[in-house]
């Protein structure tokens, strides 16, 4: 640092880098401009030395000629411009000054940007990896651990849907705050998008420290959130994972949390589990239970099996339902109980029961050309399905394009499909049976629905449970729930 021509700044010089450090160390200045011919060190180190000390402080380099290359490189070492020795005059320098001053401040804010959620101010997904990394080779150092915890709200959208969007995001923010206040210093908080956030917790010695912070969370999250006057509840689900123990690559890390977090979903929420190393093999099964998936929907490998219905009074038949069977040609047949639940996480659920539909309407329609007695084909509907919007009308469309005569359809649904959103279920019935298609309630008596719901909807069957109906002849209160319920519909 040099002491140059007349600014209006006030100019403190130093003649050595180690001078110009413990300067910068002590006061606070607006900008340095350093020559690159220092006795105590080798050119562009000084630059990293002093952004080491202070990284938000603009730097102006000094230097012999006017070089391009010279000029590209100390920008991108992070230095703002450069001032030729012996060239320009005041006015030169000052606006050199002022424009570094401007150019350094609005890099700052694009950092910010870059690494921030604006939402909530804490570290994005990209700061958060970045000081993942950085975590982890601190731990290595210290011989430390680092703990990462993934952290999703429990059924936020409620909220959202409930109070409105601007609402759901203050809880975010509140949410953030409280997060931020578990933590120690040195920790980050991160949050990843949406109602996700993550802990790097380092300087960890042994897992009770861990289990300290989450049950911390768990706590903290408790207290209701005072949001647009309500009192708001919402609880966290936490999956954890220690480095070096359960994995020592920092993307492995995150997914052995996430798959933490899912299973403390599954285990009812608002709880946290650690990850075991069988968790993940969870997830590689269903990962290619998926792809599989997606190739028997592509090759056709479903198959549907009919199970007859019977009068009881006539014997005579009077309808079939519809089975779905995925012949695997590796594995033989794979039950629905476990290829619909991940139908329906996955979304595939949709074209399976498209293609169901279509199936069992044109096999109906051909027993009837043939000749056979006209009897209604019973289709089972997929909660996830039943709460699409254009569903009637999908289904509708189905069952025309297979010559069928819509009565003899009959679709069965879930109470507790039904009872998700009883005035859109009303609807979407209602739209149904305008087609004349037939309504049945499956599995009746194991939901929660009341009757009241229930004498609003348009159905024409209850299905009682098995649970009912299995111990009939031997259990007499059995025999009274399923007489109640035959009383009743
Ligand atoms: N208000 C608000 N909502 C958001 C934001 N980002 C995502 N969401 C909503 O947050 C919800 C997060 O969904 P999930 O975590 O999958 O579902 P959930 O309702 O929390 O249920 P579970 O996590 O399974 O318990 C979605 O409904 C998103 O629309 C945001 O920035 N602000
Ligand atoms: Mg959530």
């Amino acid at each position: 640092m040099h002491d140059a021509q007349p600014t209006k700044h006030l100019v403190t010089s130093a003649y050595t880098a180690n001078e110009g450090i413990a300067l910068l160390e002590d006061k606070y200045f607006d900008i340095v401009i350093t020559d690159l011919n220092l006795p105590d060190t080798e050119g562009f180190n000084i630059i990293t030395y002093i952004q080491d000390v202070n990284s938000e402080i603009p730097i102006v380099v000094l230097s012999n000629q006017e070089d391009d290359d010279l000029a590209l490189e100390i920008v991108q070492m992070g230095a703002q411009d450069y001032l030729i020795k012996g060239q320009g005059d005041g006015y030169l320098i000052n606006r050199v000054i002022d424009y570094s001053i401007e150019r350094k401040r609005d890099i700052q804010q694009l950092n910010y940007l870059a690494n921030y959620d604006s939402l909530t101010g804490l570290a994005n997904r990209l700061l958060f990896r970045e000081r993942l990394d950085r975590a982890l080779i601190r731990a290595d150092r210290n011989k430390t651990l680092v703990a990462l915890f993934v952290i999703d709200l429990d059924r936020f959208k409620s909220v959202n849907d409930s109070l409105g969007h601007d609402a759901g995001d203050q809880l975010l923010v509140e949410v953030s705050k409280r997060l931020s206040a578990c933590t120690r210093e040195g920790d980050t908080v991160a949050r990843l998008g949406g109602d996700e956030f993550t802990i790097i917790m380092e300087d960890v010695k042994n897992t009770d420290d861990v289990v300290k912070i989450a049950d911390k969370v768990l706590d903290l999250m408790k207290r209701e959130f005072d949001i647009l006057s309500h009192d708001v509840f919402v609880t966290p689900s936490i999956g954890i994972t220690i480095y070096p123990i359960d994995d020592t690559h920092a993307s492995h890390l995150f997914v052995n949390a996430d798959s933490a977090m899912y299973q403390a979903k599954e285990n009812g929420r608002n709880c946290y589990r650690f990850y075991t190393a069988n968790m993940n093999l969870h997830l590689i099964e269903k990962m290619d239970m998926e792809a599989k998936l997606r190739r028997a929907i592509d090759k056709q490998e479903f198959v549907l099996h009919y199970q007859p219905k019977f009068c009881v009074d006539s014997k005579e038949p009077i309808g079939a339902e519809a089975l779905i069977r995925w012949m695997d040609p590796d594995e033989g047949m794979i039950s629905p109980a476990l290829f619909i639940p991940l139908a329906e996480e996955t979304g595939l659920v949709g074209p399976i029961t498209d293609w169901v539909i279509k199936e069992a309407c044109k096999q109906n329609s051909e027993w009837q050309q043939q000749g056979y007695k006209s009897i209604r084909m019973a289709i089972n509907l997929s909660p996830k399905q039943f709460n699409q919007r254009d569903i009637a009308k999908r289904i509708f469309n189905q069952i025309i394009c297979s010559d069928l005569a819509p009565k003899y359809v009959e679709l069965e649904i879930t109470e507790s499909a039904l009872v998700e959103n009883v005035d859109k279920s009303i609807e979407i019935l209602n739209d149904l049976k305008k087609w004349g298609i037939q309504i049945s309630i499956d599995d009746f008596g194991t939901g929660y629905s009341s009757l009241s719901y229930l004498k609003k909807f348009p159905l024409d069957t209850l299905k009682i449970d098995q649970s009912f109906v299995r111990d009939l002849m031997s259990d007499p209160d059995d025999a009274t729930i399923v007489s109640a319920i035959i009383a009743m519909a």
